[in-house]
């Protein structure tokens, strides 16, 4: 057994070596992630369960991003939604999944895409700051800090 174990110990030091270069590289990679800018979250005229957030998602990486999730420590559920007019009546449905190019963006505004912000732990003040975090297909995460406004605003 003894006269084996220099060598399986060499095979053992080049294993973690191309491990350890296989987690950089890996890092790397993941370290770009997408950025989330002008966020806002639109407070509701009187208090609600819900209410929608709206900012833009721009993916500087070379890979596209794909956005699956959405979660905050403020709402209970954080949901991808678009809005669509059908037959003259606006209706809503669930995006689970948002891809974004290398170098290209998706707008979320009223109208369109939004975040369905539901079942808040707090009742949310004008001018104050809501972070919500997405989640990214690769595993990533991409952290937005949303404004919140007073409707009309
Ligand atoms: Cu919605």
């Amino acid at each position: 057994m003894g006269y084996h174990r220099p060598m399986n110990t060499t095979r053992a030091r080049l294993g973690l070596i191309t491990l350890l270069l296989a987690a950089s590289s890996a890092v790397s990679a993941a370290e770009c992630t997408a950025k989330i800018i002008d966020a806002w979250v639109r407070m509701p005229p009187a208090a609600m369960p819900m209410m929608a957030g709206f900012g833009r998602i721009e993916n500087p990486c070379a890979n596209p991003v794909t956005i699956v999730g959405a979660s905050s420590a403020a709402f209970g559920s954080v949901e991808m939604h678009e809005t669509r007019v059908v037959d003259g009546i606006s209706r809503m449905r669930a995006v689970p999944e948002l891809r974004i190019a290398p170098g290209g963006a998706a707008t979320f505004k009223p109208g369109g895409l939004h975040l369905m912000l539901m079942e808040p732990v707090a009742t949310l003040k004008p001018g104050s700051k809501v972070a919500i975090e997405f989640t990214l297909k690769d595993g990533g995460k991409a952290l937005g800090e949303f404004v919140v406004k007073k409707a009309g605003d």
